[in-house]
C-alpha cells in the first residue's frame, strides 16, 4: 500500500458541474471575523483551494460586505460552533457563532458544491449536538497501532513524534466532519508513551498541537496513572497521598505551560493490567478527581474510562458477569466526580461486539458527566477486510431510551447535555486510520471514518444520508454508483452479523487477534466472555434468575430484558439461555435460525461482490482494486464462519438442517 502519496479522501476538490454555484463564491467578505485568526485563515485557505479545484473560480476577498456574493458573518444567534447557510437575492450568507462554526460552515459549503447541489434558495441551520466530538487513537510510540488495520501510525515512529504534511491533512479531514478533540496515543500507556508528559516530547507535541489548533482541534493525551512512579516522582500513585497530589499539580503546571493547546487527558485505569486507584484501596472517583484538580487551573478535563472489569475470571464461575462490571464499579460514586471529569462509557457493557445492548451506565449515572465511546476501528467487526458500515449501529445507540427520566432520556440527550444541562459531555470513537495510502486499509472503511464525525455533529442525520454524502464526495456523483454502494454499505452490518454471532451472543472469535471464527476460542478463558452452549441450548442467563445484569436498567427496560418473551429478539442470547428448539417470532427454531442466517450471510457477501464488480470503471481504479481484493478475503472469512458455526451447533444439538444443506 502506497504510504508517501495518500488520497485526499472526501476532500478531493476535483472538477464539478457548477449549477450556478460559482457566482455565489466569486466575491467573499468577512463581517465580524478577522482573517488574522488562525482558524479563519485556514477556513479561507480551504475555501480558496476547494472552490478553485471544483469550479475553477478564484475567490476574491472584498472588504465591503455590501459588494460580496458570499458573506461570512460572526453572529451570536447560533449555538457554540454552530452555523447557518442562507441564500437570498443572489447573496449567500454563512453565519457562525465562532471560528470553529465558520470553519465547519465552509466545509459544509464545499461539501454541497462537491455533491453538485445547487445553492440557490438554500436555508440550513446546523448546531452541533455533542460539545466534545473526539477521535481516540490507539497508536503506540513504536509506530504500531493497537487494533489498527490500516498500516502503521502516522503520529509516531520509533519513539519519535511525526509532524508533517500528513498531520495537517489528518487535521483537515477530521475538522471537515466537525471533530474538535483528538487523543493521539493508545490508552494502554507504556514505555516511551509515559514520557509524553516530560520535556523529552514537549516541543514536538506543542508543534503538533499548533497544527491541530489551526483547525479548531484540541490535542489530548492518554495518561499513565502510575506516571509518578515511572518518572522519578513519589514511590506511590495513591490519589489521597499529598505527595502524589503535589507531584501531579507541579507536573500539570509544567505540561500546560509547554503545550498550551492541550485539552486534557484520557485515562484507562484499573483495567486489563493497567495501574489505577484500586491498587491503593481508593475509588475510581478519588483517582479521577485527583487528576481533575491538577488540570483544573488550566481549563483541562479528565476523561476517565469505565472499561473496568475482572480480566482474570474463572470460566467455571457462572455468577460473575463481565457485563455487570462497568455499572458495579462506577454507580456507587455517581455525583462524586468533579465537574471537569467525564466518564467515558463504551456503547455496550462488553466490548464493541456486532450486537450488544446499550450499557446501563449510560443514564444509570444521573449526576456525572457522561461521554459515549464507540469503535470505528473494526476490531470485532471485520478489521477493515470485511465491510461493515457502523453508522446505523451508532445511530441505534444514540436513539436508545435509557428511561432515566420522562423526557430527554435517550443516549443522544445524555451526551449532548440536554438531559442534565451539562456541557462536559460528548462522544469519542476509536479511530480506524493508519499510514496506508487510503488511510483506512479498505477504501469503504473510510465511510465509517467520515460518518462518525457527521453523526457526532448531527445526531439527527440518517445513516443513509451520511453514506450517500460519503459516496458522492469520495467515489462519484454518478447515480448508479451512489445507489449500489449505498446498498452495499447499508446492508453490510446485517450481513456481517448474519455470518458471525447470532442474536447478541458475541465473541466466538479467534482469541487475541479477534478476526475469524473460533466458537470456543474464549469459552474456557479468563476474559469473562462466554456463550455457555451445551447440547440443549445456548446463551447467557443475565435475567434476575441468572447474573442479574438485566436489573441494572431503569424500568421498563429491566423487565423487558428480563423475560425471553419481551426481550428484543436480536439480543435474545445476550440475556437468556435458550433451547435450540425455541421458536422465534419468525416461526423458526433457534437452531434453524442459526443455520439460515449463516447461509444467507455468505450469499449476501457473494451478491455484494457482484454489485461491486458492476462498478468497475465507474469508481476510482485503486479503490476498485483494493476493495475487490478485500472482498475475496471477506468471502473466505464468511464461509469459514458459516461452516464452523453451523457445524459446531449441529454437532452440539444433533438437529438436522430442515433444508438439508451441507453442514460438517
Ligand atoms: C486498548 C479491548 C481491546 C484492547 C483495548 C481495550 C480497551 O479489550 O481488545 O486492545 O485496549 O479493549 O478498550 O482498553
Amino acid at each position: 500500500m502506497q504510504k508517501t502519496d495518500w488520497t485526499q479522501l472526501w476532500l478531493k476538490y476535483e472538477k464539478k458541474r457548477d449549477f450556478g454555484n460559482g457566482a455565489y463564491v466569486a466575491k467573499a467578505a468577512l463581517k465580524g471575523f478577522s482573517a488574522e485568526n488562525r482558524v479563519i485563515a485556514h477556513a479561507l485557505e480551504e475555501l480558496n483551494n476547494g472552490i478553485y479545484g471544483m469550479l475553477g473560480v478564484t475567490v476574491r476577498m472584498v472588504s465591503d460586505p455590501g459588494e460580496a456574493s458570499l458573506v461570512l458573518v460572526n453572529s451570536n444567534d447560533r449555538k457554540k460552533e454552530g452555523f447557518s447557510l442562507r441564500e437570498q437575492e443572489g447573496v449567500l450568507t454563512l453565519s457562525a457563532a465562532d471560528e470553529n462554526g465558520l470553519l465547519y460552515g465552509v466545509f459544509h459549503l464545499l461539501r454541497l458544491i462537491a455533491m453538485e447541489k445547487p445553492l440557490e434558495g438554500i436555508r440550513q441551520v446546523v448546531d452541533p449536538d455533542d460539545p466534545l466530538r473526539m477521535y481516540d487513537h490507539w497508536d503506540n510510540m513504536d509506530g504500531s497501532i493497537e487494533r489498527g488495520y490500516s498500516g502503521e501510525s502516522f503520529f509516531f515512529r520509533q519513539d519519535e513524534i511525526l509532524v508533517n504534511r500528513r498531520t495537517r491533512d489528518y487535521a483537515r479531514f477530521v475538522a471537515s466532519i466537525g471533530i474538535n478533540g483528538v487523543v493521539i496515543n493508545n490508552v494502554n500507556v507504556k514505555q516511551a508513551a509515559t514520557w509524553l508528559i516530560t520535556e523529552r516530547y514537549f516541543k514536538v507535541l506543542a508543534a503538533l498541537s499548533e497544527i491541530f489548533a489551526d483547525y479548531g482541534i484540541r490535542l489530548y493525551l492518554s495518561l499513565n496513572y502510575a506516571a509518578p512512579l515511572e518518572l522519578g516522582g513519589p514511590d506511590s500513585a495513591d490519589p489521597l497521598n499529598p505527595e502524589v497530589r503535589h507531584w501531579w499539580e507541579r507536573k500539570m503546571e509544567e505540561v500546560f505551560a509547554e503545550i498550551p493547546n492541550l485539552g486534557g487527558f484520557l485515562v484507562k485505569a484499573d483495567s486489563e493490567g493497567r495501574p489505577g486507584p484500586f491498587t491503593y484501596g481508593r475509588t475510581q472517583a478519588e483517582g479521577a478527581n485527583m487528576l481533575a484538580d491538577a488540570v483544573k487551573p488550566f481549563g483541562g478535563i479528565i476523561i476517565w474510562r469505565c472499561f473496568v472489569y475482572n480480566c482474570t475470571q474463572d470460566w467455571r464461575d457462572q455468577k460473575t458477569d463481565r457485563a455487570r462490571a462497568g455499572y458495579d464499579n462506577f454507580i456507587a460514586q455517581d455525583g462524586d466526580y468533579r465537574d471537569n471529569v467525564i466518564l467515558q462509557i463504551k456503547n455496550g457493557p462488553m466490548d464493541f461486539q456486532i450486537r450488544e445492548p446499550v450499557s446501563p451506565l449510560l443514564g444509570g449515572l444521573r449526576r456525572t458527566n457522561q461521554m459515549l465511546e464507540v469503535q470505528v476501528a473494526q476490531e470485532y467487526t471485520g478489521q477493515q477486510i470485511d465491510i461493515c458500515y457502523l453508522i446505523p449501529l451508532f445511530k441505534e445507540v444514540l436513539d436508545f431510551h435509557t428511561c432515566c427520566g420522562e423526557v430527554c432520556d435517550t443516549v443522544s440527550d445524555l451526551i449532548s447535555g440536554r438531559t442534565y444541562g451539562n456541557t462536559n459531555t460528548g462522544i469519542a470513537a476509536v479511530c480506524n486510520t493508519g499510514d496506508d495510502g487510503n488511510w483506512t486499509g479498505n477504501d469503504l472503511a473510510a465511510a465509517n471514518f467520515y460518518g462518525f464525525g457527521r453523526l457526532a455533529f448531527c445526531h439527527g442525520l440518517d445513516p443513509e444520508e451520511i453514506a450517500e454524502e460519503w459516496i458522492r464526495l469520495s467515489l462519484s456523483n454518478d447515480a448508479d454508483v451512489v445507489e449500489k454502494v449505498k446498498g452495499i454499505l447499508l446492508g453490510s452490518r446485517r450481513t456481517y452479523e448474519k455470518y458471525t454471532c447470532p442474536l447478541g451472543i458475541g465473541w466466538m472469535v479467534a482469541p487475541n487477534t479477534h478476526y475469524g471464527c473460533s466458537v470456543d476460542g474464549y469459552e474456557y478463558s479468563r476474559w469473562g466472555t462466554y456463550h455457555r452452549a451445551d447440547h440443549l441450548g445456548l446463551g447467557v442467563d443475565r435475567s434476575s434468575r441468572g447474573t442479574g445484569y438485566a436489573q441494572q436498567y431503569h424500568e421498563p427496560n429491566a423487565s423487558m430484558y428480563n423475560e425471553p418473551e419481551t426481550c428484543p429478539e436480536e439480543l435474545l442470547l445476550f440475556f437468556h439461555h435458550v433451547p435450540y428448539t425455541h421458536r422465534l417470532k419468525s416461526g423458526k427454531t433457534l437452531i434453524q435460525h442459526i443455520y439460515d442466517t449463516h447461509f444467507e450471510g455468505v450469499a449476501e457477501v457473494e451478491e455484494m461482490i457482484r454489485v461491486w464488480e458492476s462498478l468497475e470503471g465507474k469508481v476510482p481504479e485503486s479503490a476498485y482494486r483494493t476493495v475487490r481484493e478485500r472482498f475475496d478475503r471477506q468471502l473466505y472469512n464468511a464461509r469459514e464462519w458459516r461452516d464452523q458455526v453451523n457445524s459446531y451447533f449441529y454437532r452440539k444439538s444433533g438437529i438436522e438442517d430442515e433444508q438439508g444443506r451441507e453442514i460438517y
